[in-house]
């Protein structure tokens, strides 16, 4: 049966599932809340891969007050053993009387099988969709779905669409309001994919410096990707001594230092595959990934329709036609462009923030 009260709780567990973003992946970030008698008796939400899920972690919190208690989840509870025990088993020795979930793993070794395991137990089990509890996991769902990452392109413009001088200068297009934003979108993805040009002309970090996302003393570093068709990026570049991975992805030689990773894809018109690229993530595993690149692949990934979400972060200055584009795309009819909606438009600090999706 479907309360009201159902919807609340399973809401405020979705609500907790947004404090494990930065830790989770590539786990779903998954959230867990615990009522018994009608009070909030647990709260848990994802950790770290390897460390408790948001069931194991909401019936700690909970202690003995769980027995008989409904556990209202963000995700269906897992029943395999990966780097940790079965959540479902958790449940049932922790005397829970009910489980609402929100949405039901599509991970091939759960797929429906933790629900069973809990009526099997005797637990009732309703499952409420949540189409919220589903945009919460995009990207988990992407990887085991589509076998790619959830991809989230990143530009920040002027208000006439160009990101840097014809020199290449680009510092500062938006405001400290729109940077900090940036962090958080780093934070929460597992990849930061960029282009050799925008490292040899920039020279950027890519990594996630503030503390807010810090977990005793140190902060998860999404792997940083260079896309580097020809293997042009020297060992110099900073972001190989910055925390984290870095990722070299080449198509042609072998590359004459062993400092960073690199994996070998095909090339498509002399560049690295995107198609193959994204597959390639997924078994890393990615979930999200940011795109943080200059204008020619952001065009790419516009161009070949490998793109889920558009951040479009607007400051209300005018570069000048003579400054960089966005994307380079080339589009010569209007039966060609690319459309797109918005799904969400927000201002932070001076600049504007639109979160654009494929039409
Ligand atoms: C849950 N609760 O909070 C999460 C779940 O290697 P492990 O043990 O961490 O298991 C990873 C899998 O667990 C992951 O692929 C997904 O199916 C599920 N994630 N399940 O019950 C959670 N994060
Ligand atoms: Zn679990």
């Amino acid at each position: 049966m479907t309360a009201a009260s159902d919807l609340l709780f399973l809401r405020g567990a979705l609500a907790l599932a947004t404090k494990g973003r930065h830790l989770a992946p590539p786990n779903p970030s998954v959230g867990c809340l615990l009522v018994r008698d009608g009070a909030i008796v647990g709260r848990g939400w994802t950790h770290s891969p390897g460390e408790g899920h948001a069931e194991v972690n909401a019936l700690a919190d909970a202690g003995e007050l769980a027995t008989g208690a409904t556990a209202y989840v963000s995700l269906e509870p897992c029943a395999f053993h990966g780097r940790t025990p079965p959540c479902s088993e958790a449940l049932i020795r922790a005397g829970v009387s009910r489980v609402v979930a929100a949405l039901t793993d599509p991970h091939p070794k759960v797929a429906g099988e933790g629900f069973a395991d809990l009526r099997k137990a005797g637990i009732d089990v309703d499952v409420i969709k949540l189409p919220e509890a589903e945009a919460a996991i995009a990207g988990y769902l992407s990887r085991i779905r589509r076998g790619r990452p959830f991809v989230r392109l990143k530009v920040a413009a002027s208000i006439d669409g160009r990101t840097a001088m014809a020199s290449g200068e680009s510092r500062w297009v938006t405001g400290s309001a729109a940077r900090a934003d940036v962090q958080a979108w780093r934070a929460k993805s597992c990849a930061i994919v960029t282009g050799a040009e925008t490292v040899l002309v920039d020279d950027p970090a890519l990594t996630v410096r503030d503390e807010r996302f810090a977990r005793n003393g140190t902060i998860r570093q999404p792997i940083r990707v260079v896309l580097d068709s020809k293997l042009r990026v020297p060992q110099t570049a900073k972001l190989f001594s910055e925390p984290g991975e870095t990722l070299i992805v080449h198509t042609a030689g072998q590359p004459v230092n062993g400092q960073a990773d690199h994996l070998k894809l095909p090339a498509a018109n002399g560049r690295v595959d995107l198609a193959a690229l994204l597959p390639a993530l997924a078994e890393r595993p990615c979930n999200e990934v940011l795109v943080e690149a200059g204008p020619t692949l952001i065009g790419a990934f516009l161009e070949a329709g490998l793109w889920d979400e558009l951040l479009l972060y607007l400051a209300p200055k005018f570069l000048g036609s003579d400054a960089r584009p966005l994307a380079h795309l080339p589009i010569a009819r209007m039966l060609d462009v690319i459309e797109a909606k918005i799904a969400h438009r927000e201002t932070l600090g001076g600049d504007l923030r639109l979160r654009l999706i494929p039409a």
